[in-house]
C-alpha cells in the first residue's frame, strides 16, 4: 500500500491530522516533539462512484481503496545537522512514497511557534534539501570514479551533478528543473526531495471563512509542483469523534460539506499516479488501486496473482455507462460491455470482470 509521510515543524498539526484520518490514537499536544516515534495508520479513500455502484448492485459489502499515512515528528531548523530529533525523523521520511507538508496557519496563544505557512515551508524545505545535499555529496565522487571504468554510469553521474547544483542553491529536487529521467536515475539514493509533494495548510476557524489569502502565497511558492489544500485540522479531528449525524451537522455548520479530508485523500491518491477500477456484484462492490498506465493483466493481479498469471481477457465498461444501463446483464444485452485483451490500458473508473484460467 502506498505511504504518505506528514512533514512539518513542531506544533503544525501533524498528529492532529493523523487523528482526524485515523479517528484518534496519536498524542497531539501543544509542545514541540510531542511525537517521538512515527504513528502509522490507514485511511479509506471515499469515492461516490463506488457508492453508486454498490447501490446499483445491492452489495452486501463495500470496500473502498485505502492509503497508508505516517505521522512523523516535527523538524526544526538544523534538523539536517541533527538538531531536535532531526536524524531520526529524516530517516523516517526516506521510507515514504510521497510527502505531505503540514503548514501551520492557525494562531493560538497556547500553542508555541510561528503561524506563517510560508515560513514553515521554507524551514522544512531547506532542511530536506540540506539533508539531500549531504547524501549527494557523499556519493558523487565515488560514482564519478566508478563511471571512469563503467561508461554506462555517465548519465547517473550527470544527474547527481544536476541534483547537487540545485540542492546547493537550497532548491528541493521536486521543484528543480531536473527532468523525469534524471529524477528516475536518482531513485536508488532515496533522496527526501525526490518525491511528489502535497501541502496541507492548517487553518483556524477564522482562516477557514476566508482561506484564499492564506493559501495564495503557498500556492504561488509550490506552483507546478504540488497541490495545496486548506483545512482546519483540529475541527476535522473533533468531527471524526462524533456519530455520523452530528459530524455532518458540525461540518455543515462551518460550510465544509463532507469535510476537507476526503478531498485531501483523493488528491494524495492522485498525486502518486494511483487510479481506481471497480468490481461490483451482490456480494461486494470494491475499489481497486492501480498505477496509471497499467495493462489489464497487471490490474487483474491486484485482485489475485492467479488473475494475472492466467489472464485470458477482461470485460469492462465505464462506471457511469454501467449505472445508466442499470445492471451488468442489461449492459451486456445492450452491447455496452467491451472485451479487452492483455494490452488494454485500464482507465480510471472502469468496472471490470476478468476471465482467467490457471
Ligand atoms: N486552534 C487550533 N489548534 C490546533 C490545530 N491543529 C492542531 N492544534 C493544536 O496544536 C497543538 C499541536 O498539534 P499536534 O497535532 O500535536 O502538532 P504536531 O505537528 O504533531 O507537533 P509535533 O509532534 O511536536 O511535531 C495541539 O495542542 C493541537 O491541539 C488547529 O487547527 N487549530
Ligand atoms: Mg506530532
Amino acid at each position: 500500500m502506498e505511504k504518505f509521510g506528514f512533514v512539518g515543524l513542531p506544533n503544525a498539526g501533524k498528529s492532529s491530522l493523523y487523528n482526524a484520518l485515523a479517528g484518534g490514537g496519536a498524542l497531539a499536544a501543544p509542545y514541540a516533539f510531542a511525537t517521538k516515534d512515527p504513528n502509522v495508520g490507514v485511511a479509506k479513500v471515499s469515492d461516490h462512484r463506488l457508492d453508486q455502484l454498490a447501490a446499483m448492485s445491492n452489495s452486501r459489502s463495500v470496500v473502498p481503496a485505502a492509503v497508508q499515512f505516517v505521522d512523523i515528528g516535527g523538524l526544526v531548523e538544523g534538523a539536517s545537522k541533527g538538531e531536535g530529533l532531526g536524524n531520526r525523523f529524516l530517516s523516517a521520511i526516506r521510507e515514504v512514497d510521497a510527502v505531505v507538508f503540514v503548514l501551520r496557519a492557525f494562531a493560538h496563544t497556547d500553542v508555541p511557534g510561528p503561524c506563517d505557512p510560508l515560513e514553515h515551508l521554507r524551514v522544512v524545505e531547506i532542511e530536506l534539501a540540506l539533508a539531500d545535499l549531504d547524501t549527494v555529496e557523499r556519493q558523487i565522487e565515488k560514482r564519478r570514479k566508478a563511471a571512469r571504468s563503467d561508461r554506462s554510469l555517465a548519465a547517473e553521474v550527470a544527474a547527481l551533478d544536476a541534483a547537487y547544483a540545485s540542492l546547493d542553491q537550497g532548491t528541493p529536487l521536486y521543484r528543480s528543473d531536473l527532468g523525469e529521467e534524471e529524477r528516475a536515475l536518482l531513485a536508488p539514493y532515496f533522496l527526501l526531495t525526490n518525491k511528489p509533494v502535497l501541502a496541507l495548510v492548517n487553518l483556524d476557524e477564522e482562516g477557514l471563512a476566508d482561506p484564499e489569502p492564506l493559501l495564495a502565497p503557498v500556492v504561488a511558492e509550490l506552483a507546478g509542483t504540488g497541490e495545496v489544500i486548506g483545512a482546519c485540522v483540529q475541527l476535522e479531528a473533533e468531527a471524526v469523534q462524533l456519530p455520523p449525524e452530528e459530524r455532518h451537522e458540525m461540518l455543515e455548520a462551518f460550510g465544509l460539506g463532507e469535510g476537507a479530508l476526503p478531498r485531501f485523500l483523493r488528491s494524495a491518491y492522485h498525486l502518486l499516479g494511483l487510479r481506481t477500477f471497480f468490481t461490483t456484484g451482490e456480494k461486494e462492490s470494491r475499489a481497486w488501486t492501480f498505477r496509471l498506465g497499467s495493462k489489464a493483466p497487471e490490474a487483474a493481479g491486484r485482485i489475485h496473482t492467479d488473475f494475472e498469471r492466467g489472464f485470458i481477457r477482461a470485460e469492462t465498461i465505464q462506471w457511469d455507462v454501467l449505472l445508466k444501463a442499470g445492471s451488468w446483464a442489461k449492459a451486456r444485452d445492450l452491447g455496452l460491455i467491451r472485451i479487452e485483451g492483455k494490452d488494454y490500458e485500464v482507465v480510471d473508473g472502469d468496472v471490470m470482470e476478468f476471465r482467467f484460467n490457471v
